[in-house]
């Protein structure tokens, strides 16, 4: 079974994540691992901290000339911004006079809720474990997932949909969103540039307002098998695992698959996808009109191309504060600010496409498992004919 974990805190040494259940002889292109990384690090909103790190995975086990081996996975992403740190945030006891202290809650950030949980007075340690910061670690492994469903054909990327108040109102080809791949600027990861612009001017906006924005991503993952995921448990289901997956990102408020919400308020008529047969070069020859579904139904994915989608919350560090209450002396005050971004939907984007790799990569290891890649391939290979003769 493919499992993970992550840890670190944000301005902590380092970030670890950790890896299990990856068959071996999988080729690791660590070059592919940093480029995904480097996406994450992209994005127009984007506060100072990306100006100081440089987010490379350091593979300290698990992979051996350039391929898994069978044993768990351990991954590092420095912290360049530790060194800033040293003395504020230290493993050992330090100097109390050099803690950095977040004395008044953020209103939605995990400030209060994490304070009364763990029972700090204030809000330091708790910030430091829920910044996004962590998602870099997940794309990571992500990454590792992505490789592993590449041998499959499948590939998994996004694209953002809103930003603030724009919105990109048509469904976007898959060829467009592989497209915006190769870009060397991400801007806002849009696929439509007019669209993008207005984007743009929307963070604008917010930078001199002193404001924050949030918006809707969307992921794509394309060439998906008809079959993984199941009706047969609540927890066995493809969109109930992505579901959670996506959910608990960092900002994350509500998915949605394929047209879910519009769905709701729409006759079934003009909802569901017709069914067609076309002889195609697909893995069945089993055709649809559209696809409202987002690609899978009864909780199983049904051969079409699976669309997530996450909707952020604008960021919870304003530059001009909302109301707060000081932890100390319960008095009110403006909530505290620190250094943060006031736009990152293309770099959640991103971070959810490691979490939609890593969540169908289990579900086809649990599909088509084998010890080996040769092994997983053989019996990939097996039910492709299957779909075929069906
Ligand atoms: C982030 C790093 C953080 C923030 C951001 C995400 O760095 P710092 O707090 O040092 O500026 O930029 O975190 C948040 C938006 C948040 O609310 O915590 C990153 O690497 O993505």
């Amino acid at each position: 079974m493919l499992r993970y974990f992550t840890a670190g805190e944000s301005h902590g040494e380092a970030l670890t994540a950790f890896l299990s259940g990856v068959p071996a002889g999988l080729k690791v292109d660590q070059a592919f691992v940093d480029r995904e990384l480097w996406r994450r690090q992209q994005g127009y909103g984007r506060g100072g901290r990306m100006k100081i790190e440089r987010d490379t995975a350091h593979i300290l086990s698990g992979v051996h000339h350039g391929i898994t081996i069978g044993s768990p996975i351990s991954i590092q992403l420095e912290n360049r911004d530790w060194k800033n740190w040293q003395e504020s945030l230290p493993v050992g006891e330090g100097d109390p006079a050099k803690h950095k202290r977040v004395a008044s809650p953020r209103p939605g950030h995990a400030d209060l809720a994490g304070a009364l949980k763990y029972n700090f007075p204030e809000a330091r340690y708790i910030l430091e474990r829920a910044s996004a910061r962590e998602s870099a670690a997940r794309v990571a492994i992500g990454a590792i997932g992505k490789l592993f469903l590449r041998d499959l054909g499948i590939e998994v990327l996004s694209h953002v949909i809103t930003t603030g108040s724009v919105t990109v109102r048509e469904e976007v080809p898959w060829q467009e969103i592989r497209n915006l791949y190769d870009r060397e600027e991400v801007l806002l990861n849009c696929a439509n540039p007019e669209i993008e612009q207005q984007m743009k001017e929307e963070v604008d906006k917010v930078l001199r307002t002193g404001d924050s924005l949030g918006g809707v991503f969307e992921v794509v993952a394309h060439h998906v098998p008809p079959g993984l995921g199941t009706f047969a448990q609540w927890d066995e289901r493809l969109d109930a695992l992505l579901a959670a997956a996506v959910m608990s990102l960092q900002a994350v408020k509500a998915v949605e698959i394929g047209s879910g919400v519009s769905a709701a308020f729409t006759p079934g008529s003009l909802v569901h996808d017709e069914i067609g047969y076309q002889a195609t070069s697909g893995f069945t020859s089993f055709s649809r009109t559209h696809n409202n579904a987002g690609g899978i139904e009864g909780g199983i994915s049904n051969g079409e191309e699976i669309r997530v989608r996450g909707y952020l919350k604008p960021i919870s560090t304003l530059r001009r504060p909302l109301q707060s209450v000081d932890f100390a002396s319960r008095e009110p005050v403006k909530a505290a600010y620190e250094r943060s971004d006031v736009c990152v939907v293309p770099a959640a984007g991103v971070a959810a496409e490691a979490m939609v790799a890593l969540t169908l990569a289990r579900c086809a290891l649990e599909k088509f498992g084998g010890d080996s890649m040769g092994e997983t391939l053989r019996n990939f290979q097996g039910y492709c004919q299957q779909l075929k003769d069906f």
